[in-house]
């Protein structure tokens, strides 16, 4: 590759600011066949986008012919989700020509920021899971780690969400509908998919066993490449997989004159990568969703086994060569998919199929919710995956045997069974990933503590070297550099750009945090950052907001165990406190809430409901409106969030503690200097002891109180009764005022939280609201203020996801970079 690029008369493929401007004008005229005049923004940015593809993909194809030279150990990285924001702006960064494409943009009067906005993002995922895999493709390309990332092709991704009348309203995200430019197809690369019909077992001449899957459909699976180009250097794959007939038409259906009837078969086929499901709701009935599943994970391993071969290698030695890494359970049938196409299709025998299965998969674990914990009904995967469901009881009755001559008692043995009896029997997905893993890992330090303790506690008694740790990290490249350009700068300007690749070098910046001067740049920048992003309330809601204001945000998926809802009395106490005790020294502070609802969740639905009953009341009540602005931005995305954490003065990370397995989003605010307000909950834990306890606003019980308090009984009511402001802040929620006389609206919030409240929002209320003021009283010191933000900023090192992938190298996957 390198002999062809430096070749005389091949086509320079340069950086500077005229190569830009020559490849920019030739893809508008030879690959969109258009002329500046008629042009719309969308060409401009599509001609762009194409100018800086053709460099990724230099550098991109330069990588690929590395990592084939050193024939290394690789990661194939499987995941159900992706979350890569938009492309342009990062890879703009990684080449190093932001500012070259820039000023050859404004030569044709085309300003680059105007172009970026133009991009639609796959949102091909729910949120901090697809986003963490996006994070970690990042981190793998510019760490030079030979890796491919498979997954799906979602034709529509995350539904889009509007606000109606308060209310969130879904519709279909057809990211596709204006093209893609950053992924090529790849036709030759497909692999047929089996699904349904039954086992034949024979035996041949010398007594052999052959078992034969006669399935009653297929399908084919064909890849889509996107390259994923990393700081200065390296790239990897990203491999989406898309469902296609097999057949296009039904020719016996087409003959006899049925057209439709012939397409329908086509149509069946590809439903498969048709839409991303939305988490939260109970999916274990959903066929489609499984389907999704064996579908990627089959194509995804067919390719693993052709690169294994095409290097002239043996399936034995699987293992030695690849590394696979389990997105949580969504691909975890990979386990029983694996054997299968060792011991069916390449004819091993199952003690060496199980050898390297066992030895080639890790497991990622993600949560610690009952409910999220997969699992499918034996029958649904009778039907669809019967010869899977024979390896699963295979695997099942040969682990139990072993375990049987540990000291387990019956008890633990059928509670660390795949299968789950009790009632309709299941398959329990994650202990299918543990026994077929060699290693198993949490994401945070508090979160692999509670999944040895309790989820997979068994497991962790037998096998206690199988689990480990690695606490979630975030590119700092995306969510600083390319998001907060201003204060990217001023860190540069102070501590040099070494922090792009080491961003331990942020703790440079800690020595700043005493001087003034610094301060006040600091929070200048700050204040021009919160005015870009008041410009964004003001395009997506029509309302304004003070960039002088506090800007108090919580951006997540909306769930009870988040708590948005608590967030939500304390905004009422502060509005009881203006209108009835009359108090007038509250700082100034705009509430930003935005996040997606499970479209079945209805308690979560309600909750979006609230929250904006509460903002229509507040901002439109002239007695508090100065002081109070409540907003629910609509459709949180990537792109939203880089305009939402720069503009952060503080950040909610307010669940109950136990129950945030890490999060990520705690990690974007701290690293843009917003302060945490926050519970013992998930990496909370680790940035706290990372920024020092004296930088961040704790409240609320911890994990072993909250265990302690429900073990004991905890009453809601009893906390509500003997509170006077919590009781009348929560009796607000059924008044005539805030539900516009429709008082039954917030009924099922009152009445759980009265009765049941799970997630402890009265137990820690009081711990909030006088955190919360201590949160004031430093607000209104704003050296101090900018102080502790500094130091935030200067201890955010170990949150890059370039020190979580050298984790994964080092305790689990055992490989080495290659640099290109
Ligand atoms: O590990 C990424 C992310 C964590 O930061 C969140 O705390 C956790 O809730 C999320 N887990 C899931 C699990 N989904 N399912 N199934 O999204 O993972």
């Amino acid at each position: 590759t390198e002999h062809y690029f430096t070749k005389p008369g091949v086509a320079n493929i340069g950086l500077t600011k005229e190569d830009i401007k020559t490849s920019f004008l030739e893809k508008l005229f030879y690959s969109l066949g258009r002329i500046p005049v008629v042009a719309t923004k969308n060409d401009f940015y599509t001609s762009l986008a194409l100018t800086v593809r053709d460099r990724v993909f230099r550098k991109y194809v330069k990588s690929l012919e590395q990592y084939a030279e050193e024939d290394a150990r690789g990661v194939a990285y499987l995941s159900a989700e992706y979350l890569p924001g938009p492309h342009l702006g990062n890879n703009l960064l990684n080449l190093e020509i932001v500012e070259e494409t820039r000023e050859a943009l404004a030569e044709f009067n085309l300003d680059l920021d105007e172009l970026l906005k133009e991009e639609v993002e796959p949102g091909l995922g729910n949120g901090g899971l697809g986003r963490l895999a996006s994070c970690y493709m990042d981190s793998l390309a510019t760490l030079g780690i030979p890796s491919i990332a498979y997954g799906i092709r979602y034709e529509f991704g995350i539904f889009k969400q509007e606000i109606q009348d308060g209310w969130q309203v879904e519709s279909t995200d057809k990211w596709l509908q204006k093209g893609n430019t950053w992924e090529i197809v790849r036709p030759e690369i497909s692999f047929e998919v089996k699904f349904g019909g039954h086992t034949e077992h024979s035996r041949d001449g010398n007594y052999k066993l052959h078992i034969e899957w006669i399935p009653d459909s297929e399908i084919k699976g064909t890849a889509y490449d996107t390259p994923i180009l990393g700081y200065q250097s390296n790239s990897i794959t990203l491999r989406l997989w898309k469902a296609e007939a097999t057949e296009s038409f039904d020719f016996a259906a087409y003959n006899l004159g049925e057209y439709y009837r012939a397409v329908e078969k086509k149509m069946r086929s590809e439903n498969i990568t048709k839409v991303l499901y939305p988490n939260d709701e109970n999916l274990s009935g959903k066929e489609l969703r499984l389907k999704q599943q064996y579908f990627f994970v089959c194509c995804s391993l067919q390719d693993i086994i052709r690169l294994h071969l095409l290097q002239g290698r043996k399936l034995e030695t699987l293992h030695e060569k690849f590394t696979i890494q389990l997105n949580d359970t969504h691909p975890s049938i990979a386990v029983a998919e694996l054997m299968r196409l060792l011991l069916d299709v390449h004819q091993m025998g199952w003690e060496e199929a199980w050898k390297v299965t066992k030895s080639t998969f890790a497991y990622t674990n993600h949560t610690l919710l009952p409910e999220a914990l997969e699992k499918w009904p034996v029958n649904l995967l009778r039907n669809l995956l019967p010869r899977h469901l024979e390896l699963i009881y295979e695997i099942n009755s040969r682990f139990i045997t072993e375990i049987r001559e540990h000291d387990f008692t019956g008890e633990q043995i059928s509670r660390m069974s795949l299968i789950d009896d009790r009632g309709e029997p299941t398959i329990r997905m994650a202990h299918l990933a543990t026994v077929g893993s060699y290693k198993v890992n949490g994401v945070s330090a508090l979160h692999s503590g509670l999944l040895k303790e309790e989820v997979l506690k068994d497991f962790a008694q037998l096998w206690p070297e199988k689990f480990t740790n690695v606490t979630n990290g975030i590119t700092h490249r995306r969510f600083l550099a390319v998001s907060n350009p201003r204060l990217a700068g001023l860190i540069s300007e102070k501590i040099g750009k070494e922090w792009l690749t080491n961003l331990d070098k942020l703790k440079g910046l800690e020595s700043f945090a005493n001087d003034e001067y610094f301060r006040r740049k600091w929070m200048e920048v700050k204040l021009e950052n919160k005015k870009n992003l008041a410009a964004q309330i003001k395009e997506l809601t029509g309302i304004e907001i003070n960039p002088e204001m506090l800007i108090d945000v919580q951006v997540k998926r909306i769930h009870e165990y988040k708590r948005q809802h608590l967030k939500v009395l304390h905004i009422l106490s502060l509005y009881m406190q203006i209108k009835k005790d009359g108090q007038k020294d509250i700082p100034p502070t705009a509430f930003i809430f935005a996040g997606k609802a499970a479209p079945g969740y209805f308690m979560a639905k309600r909750i979006i409901k609230l929250i904006t009953a509460v903002g229509d009341f507040i901002n439109n009540d002239p007695e508090v409106n100065e002081t109070l602005k409540v907003i629910f931005l609509p459709n949180f995305s990537v792109k939203l969030a880089q305009h939402v954490y720069p503009g952060a003065d503080l950040s909610e990370q307010i669940s109950m503690a136990g129950k945030e397995a890490s999060g990520t989003g705690n990690m974007k605010f701290a690293l843009n200097g917003a302060l945490t307000v926050g519970t013992l909950d998930g990496a909370n834990v680790e940035i706290r002891e990372e920024v020092g306890e004296e930088n961040f606003f704790l409240f609320g019980l911890t994990t072993e109180e909250v265990a302690e308090r429900k073990k004991a009984g905890y009453h809601p009511y009893k906390i509500y009764s003997e509170n006077e402001k919590l009781k009348r802040v929560v009796d607000f929620l059924l008044s005539e005022e805030l539900t516009k006389g429709n008082t039954e609206l917030f009924r099922s919030i009152y009445d759980n939280l009265l009765n049941q409240d799970p997630y402890l929002l009265l137990q820690d209320y009081q711990s909030y609201v006088d955190q919360m003021e201590n949160v004031y009283e430093i607000w209104q010191d704003s050296q101090k203020w900018a102080q502790m933000s500094i130091i935030n900023v200067a201890n955010m090192g170990k949150f890059s996801s370039d020190r979580s992938i050298k984790d994964y190298c080092e305790k689990i996957w055992k490989v080495k970079a290659v640099k290109a």
